[in-house]
């Protein structure tokens, strides 16, 4: 039987407002992309990740959703999209679109409604309740606000917000809500799409009493309670009748963004209940974090392979990235910047370590070419709420100082610069005004230039993409931890009916000595730098890939 499409292919994810600009407005757009689809070919992929291009008025960048069956003007529309989709399938491409429907924006016609009064059809579209003692229902602290829950002066009510507080939650334990999700879905499938991302959708079920959560404290006393809003046992409920009635009989996928997930409880999503066909877990992203997203430790490389390690062994086919929308550059985050060669060299190790993994690669838009985090230096170039909103509780110049460093090496606006397509003007991306500050670095780090440089990041990727679409062992091989007790090496075998390949990747700035030969292992049939075959060491952030012959 043919493996699903989605553990076959590669993943590349668009983030269209920073992809390229068709119409000069210096925002990404939908015929953009259209006309960079042959630059996705050529890197290999066989499926995209768009992030939210439905109609919304950018509080959370698309992630609040006003109109989830038009397309956001910036972006285009309907046509755009239709034709987007069939270029995409022409090439043998598959689309997945983002879905949020966690929340919707506080602009949705169903919140307008639920708003208007508290007899209104639609109230119970979303989570209403009265204050205790002229305060918040609960404790609940918000991941983008100090408290979860917004007053309404109109109805004398407050509604729930997990993110802002233009994001207000659906209440999916109303019936009516999960048959109109379900039935948009369904018309986005009729339409052709050939899955989803769903976005946050470990949350969307919270204790139905809303306890307060007993948590630390954090900012204005609100106590930040997944305890009460993730994994919730209604969720599997949900997920399952979700599946019924959008994905059984159709070839679609559902990958869920699964905060909270942790190895024990992962496979009551993926598992033999497929409420899920795949789940992004957050571990390795939160490993530099020590409790807050903000903090960055430097890379701990036994971690690393402990979490590895883990996934591998906890299900059968796992999500493999590095970074996202939400996440800062990947080589900047786990790489070295500091000269050019070890930006190269870091850049493909790091691709080379995650990918040749068991599961299924998801690559972010720049990644393939190195991008890096951008200098950001002023509170005017930054565009996302959680770094505004973080700035906005700053209480004097010490607090400041830590957030902007925060920022500087977490911030989502990292990763959301716009893509670099060439050194000409806005590197590309577009003529007129880029919305978000381009990083300077375009000059040199840019797809026009890497494309012709045989050694290059991107020409590393696609090398390395076309041997994992090409090799069985590769795809659907077993995967095997080497040298677990290595503090500088990841490395793993991969092996399919008697074809076993070796992944050997020094993650460090220093070379590292190896128990054997690299010859012992066989050929080399991927590497990034040259390799003398009988050393038993490798060079600082040297990968290499071995077949046994
Ligand atoms: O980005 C994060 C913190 O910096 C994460 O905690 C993130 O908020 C969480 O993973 C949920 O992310 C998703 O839902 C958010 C949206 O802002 C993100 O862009 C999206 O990926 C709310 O819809």
């Amino acid at each position: 039987m043919p493996e699903a499409w989605w553990k076959e292919r590669v993943f590349y994810q668009v983030y269209p407002r920073s992809f390229q600009d068709s119409s000069g407005d210096g925002i990404g757009d939908l015929r953009g992309i259209i006309s960079r689809l042959d630059y996705l070919k050529s890197l290999g992929v066989g499926a995209v990740w768009l992030c939210p291009v439905y109609d919304s008025p950018n509080a959370d960048m698309g992630y609040d959703i006003r109109d989830y069956e038009k397309i956001m003007t910036e972006f285009g529309t309907m046509e755009d999209f239709d034709e987007l989709l069939r270029e995409l399938h022409s090439r043998d491409i598959k689309l997945v679109m983002d879905l949020v429907v966690n929340h919707s924006s506080d602009e949705h016609r169903w919140f307008v409604e639920s708003r208007s009064s508290r007899e209104n059809p639609y109230r119970d579209y979303y989570i209403w309740r009265d204050g205790k003692d002229g305060r918040e229902p609960n404790n609940w602290a918000s991941f983008f606000t100090p408290s979860a829950w917004s007053y309404d002066e109109g109805t004398g009510q407050w509604y729930l917000h997990l993110f802002s507080e233009k994001q207000p939650d659906l209440n999916w334990e109303n019936p009516s809500v999960r048959e109109e999700v379900y039935a948009m879905m369904n018309r986005w499938f009729d339409r052709g799409v050939d899955g989803f991302r769903m976005d946050v959708i470990t949350v969307i079920a919270k204790a139905p009493e809303l306890p307060d959560g007993t948590g630390a404290p954090g900012s204005g006393g609100y106590v930040f309670s997944p305890e009460h809003f993730a994994f919730q046992p209604k969720l599997h409920e949900y997920l399952r009748e979700m599946r019924r009635r959008c994905f059984d009989g159709r070839s679609c996928m559902c990958v869920g963004e699964t905060s909270f997930v942790t190895t024990e409880n992962a496979n009551s999503l993926v598992g033999d209940g497929r409420e899920l066909d795949l789940l992004f877990q957050f571990d390795i992203m939160d490993m530099d974090g020590e409790g807050s997203k903000w903090n960055a430790i430097p890379l701990d490389v036994p971690k690393l392979k402990q979490i590895i390690a883990a996934w591998q062994g906890a299900i059968d086919w796992n999500t493999l990235f590095l970074g996202n929308h939400d996440q800062p550059r990947v080589v900047s985050r786990f790489g070295d910047t500091g000269s050019e060669e070890l930006w190269k060299r870091s850049a493909k190790c790091l691709a080379t370590l995650m990918y040749l993994q068991r599961g299924t690669p998801f690559i972010y838009q720049g990644e393939e070419l190195g991008m890096t985090n951008a200098p950001f230096e002023t509170r005017e170039q930054l565009r996302d709420v959680e770094e505004l909103n973080l700035l906005a509780l700053c209480k004097g110049e010490t607090e400041l100082e830590r957030a902007w460093r925060g920022i500087k090496a977490k911030g989502r606006d990292n990763a959301r610069t716009p893509m670099q397509w060439s050194a000409g003007k806005n590197a590309g991306f577009t003529t007129g005004e880029p919305w978000i500050m381009l990083n300077p670095n375009y000059t040199w780090i840019n797809a026009e230039a890497e494309d012709s440089d045989p050694d290059s990041v991107l020409n590393y990727y696609r090398a390395l993409i076309a041997l994992r679409n090409a090799t069985p062992a590769l795809l659907r091989g077993d995967w095997r931890e080497l040298l677990p007790e290595n503090k500088q090496v990841v490395a793993y075998a991969r092996e399919l009916e008697g074809e076993k390949y070796t992944v050997l990747c020094n993650l460090s700035g220093k070379a590292a000595e190896l128990p054997f030969t690299l010859s012992e292992l066989g050929e080399p049939v991927l590497s990034n730098m040259p390799s003398d075959p009988t050393a038993a060491a490798l060079f600082p952030y040297q990968a290499l890939v071995l077949k046994r012959s």
